[in-house]
Parts: C-alpha cells; structure tokens; sequence
C-alpha cells in the first residue's frame, strides 16, 4: 500500500510544554475566532468519507489511469453515513469529492473522468449531491475535500490552466449544492501526468471558496481559518494554541524546518486565529480494504484519541470510509455507536455541576479556583474550558484536590499546559472533597475557566 506524505511527515515536534510563555508584545486585541470557526469547534467530531476508485481498486493513492467502469457502488446510500454520522453524535461529514487519482462524484463540465462514465446508476448519477442531501435530512453540516493534486487532468502542472480547472470544479462544487460548511484542501501534491509540478494560486482560491460560500472554513495546512494538527494519528499538540503565525507555514504542504511543530502547537504570540483539526482514520488506510476490517481501531484507542483531539483544544476528523457497496462498514458504524454511547456514560455526571466556584485572580498571568464539591467523592477525570470567543489564554495550570472539607492535605492530580475549547485529562481515581484549579501562566490576565469532574473509568 502507498505510503501517504503525511506518514512521512515526523511528529516529533518540540515540546514546548514547562518553559514560561512570553505574552504577547503589545498586541492589544488577542486573536478570536470568527463565528464559522466557532461552529466548527462546537461541532467537536465530523466523519470524514474517503471514497471513490481506490475503493475499488484497493489503493490508497490512485494514479488517475483508473477506469472509470470500475466505480459501481451497488447499494450506495448516503442515508445510512449521515444516520451512522449522526448517532455517533458528529455534527458533521466531509466526502471527498475528488482524491488524488482525479475521478469525480459528481458530474464536473470540466472533465469526463467522473461519475459520469461510470456504470453506477447508468452515469446518471451524482455523489455529492446524495450525500448533501442526506446531511441535510439529518441535520448535518456538509464540508467536501477537493484534491488540489489530480493526476489525470492532462492541464496539470500547466499552472494558469489547471488553476482556471480546479476553480472551475471549486465552483461547481460551491454552487449546485447548498450550503458547505468546511472545505477541504490536501497538502500531498506530486507530479501530474507529464511529470510537471503545478504552481497553485493560493490567493485565487482561499477568494473564490469565501466568495461563493462566505460561512464556510477553509481547511489546509496554511488554512486560512483551519489548520492541520501535523499528524494523522489522532493527536493534536500540547500544547496546542489554537493562535498561529501565518508566515510558519506559507501555503498548503510547506515543508521545513518548524512547521510540523509550529502546526502541532501552534503559537501564544500569533496574530491569526486558526484552531487545528486532527484527522485520522478509524482504520489503517483512508479507503476501505476488505483486508483491513479485522484492524478497526478499538473502543479504548479512539477513546485515547479523543482525550488527545476534543481533549487538547482541537476538532476530531475522523474518517469512516464507505465499502464497494457504497455503505459504512457494520463493524465500523457498531466502533461509531460504541465511542459516543462510552463518552456520554463518562460525561454522564459532572460532580461540580452548580457547586460555588471561589474565583481569585492572583497577580497578571495568575489566576486560583476552589471547588468545594459538598461531598467526598471519586474523580478521575477533569474538563477545563476557556471562554474561547474571547480567545486563548491559559499556559500552564495544575489540578489539586483534597479530601477533607477544611484541611490542607492538598495533592496534584493533574498539570498541564494550554487549555482553550477544552482540555481533558484523566488521573487515577482520587476521593475528594475540594479541588483547586491552579492557572500558573497566561498570556492575558486569566478569566474564569468552566470547570468540569467526572468518576473517570
Ligand atoms: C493525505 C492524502 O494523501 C491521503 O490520501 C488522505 O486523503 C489524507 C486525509 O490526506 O494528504
């Protein structure tokens, strides 16, 4: 199986973590995030759907010579991703459109290579649009990737064409379809067909997706309102800064020194918001390999995977390929149902619920919280969030607890770094009666955190 970039690319990003963090030099108003990036974040998990010939040819990367009769789902339906999609509590689903090889789902006027040539319903037939419409039954949010590398577009590497190509797709994308909420953009960018490189127009494109769809993100490792986590194994960074420098990664698959750590952590002094997005698989590959269903990740590690993406201020992507069949995979769909049904057990009851939060700010990048919890209780988990509409600010905290109403018998159960959206953490079940959140480093002064405890397993 091919090897994808990003499996080159090293996680081994420098930890940033334990050393002060310098506040920013007179910056007087900290990035936010927009209302869409907003959205994005409170969507917490999307699917992401990678389907087309390789589902069918047993490649990861096709090499656009692919025929187009090999694509032929016998009882495709998109209900049944978006109603899969849907109890497993994401909010949101991103199919790709078009992957590297350059086969279309939908019928593009740009290109033959599609659908369209295909016997899947007699090449009448339209991918996007089933899979639009069925978000839309459920009540989904629509985002479609739309590989920027196509290695059949025989205009590929002749740069001002193939760009006027793939914005002409964008278009059509962007158009015919209601509204999409996240667009997605690859950094894996080969050679084309003659062996040419292609110059992308970055500034053309990021205008054309806010022009046609203004209330979309923009996914990429440059985002512009987006950005890769640095990693396709489900692990944000931490710390992980949801603020980021723009010149750290210039354009969509840089490469170079910094820039797997600068996506990885972020940047407590950049001037642009642009939160990370972990996409992962929930198997192997990103397409479906009957080879491959006895490898579906396991209740405990995408559990893992969502204490280090949800848990650690960032997005989880994570991808459920659909079959020859044109369906989500029963083992895959009961994996889905079995994550969200042990998340809400976990997050059933929060022991701090309405408990009074004694709330002191404790100098300019300090801040203390004590929780008296009213009882002795178990925990082992807790759930820190920063009111992130007014941006990011925690860099290092601690979480003690203590098991008697009045004494001093103060112990850590947890320390950390960057909190934003959320941060989970999870430590061996403790009894308490107090606890204490310790803000120990911010680069503004500390507002209040929503603090959440949970019995943990
Ligand atoms: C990578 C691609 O090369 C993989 O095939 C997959 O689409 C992944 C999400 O991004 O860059």
């Amino acid at each position: 199986m091919t090897i994808t970039r990003r499996a080159f690319a090293t996680t081994m990003a420098t930890a940033l973590g334990g050393s002060m963090v310098r506040p920013p030099s007179a910056q007087a108003e900290r990035p936010r995030p927009s209302p869409s990036q907003l959205a994005w974040q409170r969507d917490e998990l999307a699917l992401f759907l990678h389907f087309g010939v390789n589902t069918f040819t047993d490649r990861e990367w096709g090499d656009g010579h692919e025929d187009a009769a090999v694509f032929n789902p016998t009882a495709l339906d998109a209900g049944q991703w978006a109603r899969a999609a849907r109890a497993a509590g994401a909010r949101a689903l991103i199919l790709t459109a078009k992957h590297h090889d350059g086969f279309c789902l939908w019928p593009s006027r740009v290109t033959r290579h599609s659908v369209v040539e295909s016997p899947w319903r007699d090449g009448a037939g339209d991918v996007v649009r089933e899979f639009t419409d069925a978000c839309g039954r459920e009540g989904l949010r629509a985002g479609l990737y739309l590989s920027p590398w196509d290695r059949n577009a025989p205009l590929y590497g002749d740069s001002p064409r193939y760009n006027d190509f793939y914005c002409e797709q964008l278009t059509e994308l962007l158009t015919r379809y209601g509204p999409i909420a996240e667009v997605w953009f690859d950094g894996a960018n080969g050679e084309g067909p003659n062996g040419r490189r292609q110059a992308y127009d970055w500034a053309r494109v990021f205008g054309l997706v806010r022009r046609l769809q203004p209330h979309a993100v923009m996914f990429s490792d440059a985002g512009p309102d987006v950005r890769w986590c640095g990693n396709e194994a489900g692990a944000a960074g931490d710390p992980n800064w949801s603020c980021m420098d723009p010149a750290a990664v210039p354009f969509p698959g840089a490469s170079g020194e910094g820039v797997i750590a600068a996506l990885q952590h972020g940047d407590p002094r950049g001037s642009v918001w642009r939160p990370a997005e972990t996409d992962t698989s929930i198997r192997p590959g990103w397409f479906h390999h009957p080879g491959e269903d006895q490898r579906v990740k396991s209740l405990d590690q995408l559990t893992d995977m969502w204490f280090t993406s949800v848990g650690r201020n960032s997005k989880l992507l994570l991808n459920v390929p659909p079959t020859r069949d044109g369906l989500l995979h029963p083992t895959d769909v009961a994996r889905l149902a079995d994550l969200r049904a042990h998340l809400t057990g976990l997050f059933a009851e929060d022991v701090a619920a309405g408990r009074p939060v004694d709330w002191r700010v404790t100098g300019a990048r300090g801040a203390v919280a004590e929780l008296d919890l009213g009882r002795t209780v178990s925990i082992g988990v807790s759930r820190l969030e920063e009111d992130v509409t007014r941006g990011q600010c925690v860099a290092r905290y601690a979480v003690q607890g203590a098991p008697a109403g009045n004494g001093e018998d103060w112990r850590e159960l947890t320390q950390g770094t960057t909190v934003g959206y959320r941060k989970l953490d999870r430590f061996e079940p403790v009894t308490v009666r107090r606890v204490r959140v310790e803000i120990q480093d911010a680069v503004a002064t500390p507002r209040r955190l929503r603090i959440g405890l949970y019995r943990g397993a």
